[in-house]
C-alpha cells in the first residue's frame, strides 16, 4: 500500500518554520533532495567541489573540525557559493554537552559556527537542555537544528525509546528544530525534514561499520526527505557525474512516491 506524500510545494503551505520554506522551496526549484557531505580535509578541495556539484544539491553538510588550514575567509567562501548555487549550509557537529558549554562551542572557538551554518546537527543524549543551550545562541540568527535520533551505524544506540524521546524534544523546540538525522519516518509532521545518511549505490557498508541503503531506500521506502551522499560522490572518478545520479535517483525516488 502506497501512502500518499505531499509534494515539496504543497508541503510548504503545511509549514511554519522559515528555514524549513526555504529548504523545501530550493528542493522543489534545484528538484534535488540530495545533501553532498563535504569530508574532505583542505579548504581548496571542498570549496571546488562544492562549486562544482553546487547545482545539484539543497544542503552542504561539513565537519569544519576535520579541515586542517580551515579560516574564516574559508567559511566566508562557503556561504558566498551557497548564495552563488542556493543550497543550505549544514555543519554535522553533533553537539553532546550541558546547554552551557554547546552554547560557547556553538557561537565561539576559532570555528563561531553560528555565524555562517544555516543548520546544526546535535545528539539529544544530554536532553533538552542542549537544545535550549543552542537555541540561545541559534535563534536570533535565524538559524536551525536537526536532532540526531537514528544513527547508520551498526550497533547504534540511538533506537527505540531513545528516538522516540528526539522526536518529543523537536515537538517541544518547533522554533528551532527543523528535522532528524533518522534511518526511518518518525513523525508525519510537514515541519520536520528526515534526512539520511548512509546512502550510496555501489558498496554496502565501509570497515568500520557505516551501513548503506540507496536512494531509492531512503526515499521510496522508507520515506525520508533528504539523502545525504559522502564518500559515495567524493571517492567517484567523476564526482559531478556521479552527483548528477544521486540526484536524479533520489529525486525519482520522491516522484514516484507522489504517483
Ligand atoms: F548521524 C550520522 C549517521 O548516522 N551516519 C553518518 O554517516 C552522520 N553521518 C555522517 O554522514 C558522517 O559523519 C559522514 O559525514 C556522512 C556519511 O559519509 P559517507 O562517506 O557517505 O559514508
Amino acid at each position: 500500500l502506497k501512502t500518499q506524500v505531499m509534494s515539496y510545494s504543497e508541503r510548504i503551505t503545511h509549514c511554519s518554520h522559515p528555514l524549513t520554506r526555504k529548504l523545501l522551496s530550493i528542493m522543489d526549484k534545484k528538484k534535488t533532495n540530495l545533501c553532498l557531505s563535504a569530508d574532505l580535509t583542505s579548504s581548496q578541495a571542498i570549496l571546488s567541489i562544492v562549486d562544482k556539484v553546487g547545482g545539484n544539491v539543497c544542503m552542504v553538510k561539513t565537519h569544519v573540525d576535520i579541515v586542517e588550514d580551515f579560516s574564516q575567509d574559508f567559511v566566508q567562501k562557503l556561504v558566498q557559493l551557497s548564495e552563488k548555487h542556493d543550497f543550505m549550509i549544514f555543519e554535522d557537529r553533533k553537539f553532546g554537552d550541558i546547554g552551557h558549554t554547546v552554547q560557547q562551542q556553538y557561537k565561539g572557538g576559532m570555528y563561531k559556527i553560528a555565524d555562517w551554518a544555516d543548520i546544526v546537527t546535535t545528539h539529544v543524549v544530554p536532553g533538552s537542555g542542549v537544545v535550549r543551550g543552542l537555541k540561545e545562541v541559534g535563534l536570533s540568527r535565524q538559524r536551525g537544528c536537526v536532532l540526531v535520533a537514528e544513527m547508520s551505524s551498526t550497533g547504534t544506540l540511538a533506537k527505540g525509546d531513545y528516538s522516540k524521546a528526539a522526536v518529543r524534544i523537536a515537538h517541544e523546540n518547533k522554533d528551532f528544530v527543523i528535522g532528524f538525522i533518522c534511518q526511518s519516518n518518525l513523525t508525519k509532521d510537514p515541519d520536520l525534514i528526515h534526512m539520511t545518511p548512509g546512502v550510496r549505490l555501489d558498496v554496502s557498508g565501509d570497515a568500520l561499520g557505516q551501513q548503506y541503503i540507496s536512494p531509492s531506500s531512503a526515499i521510496r521506502d522508507l520515506h525520508t526527505d533528504i539523502i545525504i551522499v559522502g564518500r559515495g560522490i567524493l571517492t567517484a572518478d567523476n564526482p559531478v557525474a556521479m552527483a548528477e545520479q544521486y540526484q536524479e535517483s533520489g529525486y525519482h525516488a520522491y516522484q514516484e512516491l507522489l504517483t
